[in-house]
């Protein structure tokens, strides 16, 4: 029995469960249940916040996991990633004020930026040699322009439009992020025999969606 942490409700959490169906693996879902086991494969399912899987599946409680790159590369476990799944797919910008100047990342320097990713983003700035002064806040990152709270943020983006309607625009692209299947590095060999039938029926679910 191989164990996958998944995140219990949130942007991943529909298109996880899919990904696991149309591999033909079968299980009743709750909203109360906090894991189900498959009943026609060897996989039990853990649903958890998506910020504590790269934590467990490096500790072992899972032996795997969904997750976004942004939640695993910010928790410093990009090792655990075995493969991208191709959905929930985001970038993680920086943005100002929609009146604000701005040439290039250079003109952040002094500058306070709010954001929930300070070591991405404290490693985007590092290597151009940017220092600025990192506010991390855990959500509502894009109303901190307008309450004064920072000159600019580094956020999650995808259509754009909250960015919009908060008075912003997007500068830069700091990272490129989409799911991605996640493993414990010690598996046993029972464990890893299970694994390569999933990713062998995943791989087939993604070739046929092509
Ligand atoms: O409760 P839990 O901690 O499990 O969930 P969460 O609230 O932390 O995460 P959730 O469900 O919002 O997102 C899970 C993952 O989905 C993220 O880690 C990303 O990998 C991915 N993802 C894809 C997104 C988005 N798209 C996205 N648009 N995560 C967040 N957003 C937010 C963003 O923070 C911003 O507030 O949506 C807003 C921007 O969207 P647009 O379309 O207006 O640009
Ligand atoms: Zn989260």
């Amino acid at each position: 029995m191989i164990r996958l942490a998944i995140q219990k409700s949130g942007r991943l959490s529909e298109d996880s469960l899919n990904l696991i169906r149309e591999c033909g693996i079968s299980f009743q879902t709750s909203s109360y249940r906090l894991k189900t086991e498959a009943t026609n494969f060897p996989l039990e399912i853990l649903y958890l916040r998506d910020d504590d899987i790269p934590g467990y599946v490096q500790d072992g409680v899972a032996d795997l996991g969904i997750v976004g790159q942004n939640v695993l590369v910010e928790a410093g476990m990009p090792a655990l990633e075995l493969e991208p799944l191709g959905f929930s797919k985001c970038r993680l910008s920086l943005a100002v004020p929609r009146a604000a100047g701005y040439d290039s990342v250079q003109d952040l320097q002094g500058k306070n930026i709010a954001t929930s990713y300070p070591q991405i983003l404290g490693d985007y700035l590092a290597e151009r040699g940017v220092k600025a002064n990192l506010h991390t806040i855990s959500g509502s990152v894009e109303i901190a322009p307008s309450i004064g709270l920072a000159e600019a943020i580094c956020d999650i983006v995808s259509s754009g439009s909250t960015l919009l309607g908060n008075g912003l625009r997007e500068v830069e692209t700091v990272f490129r992020s989409e799911a991605v299947l996640i493993a414990n590095q010690n598996m046993s060999a029972e464990k890893r025999e299970i694994l390569e039938q999933l990713q062998f029926r995943m791989q087939a679910v993604r070739r046929a969606r092509r």
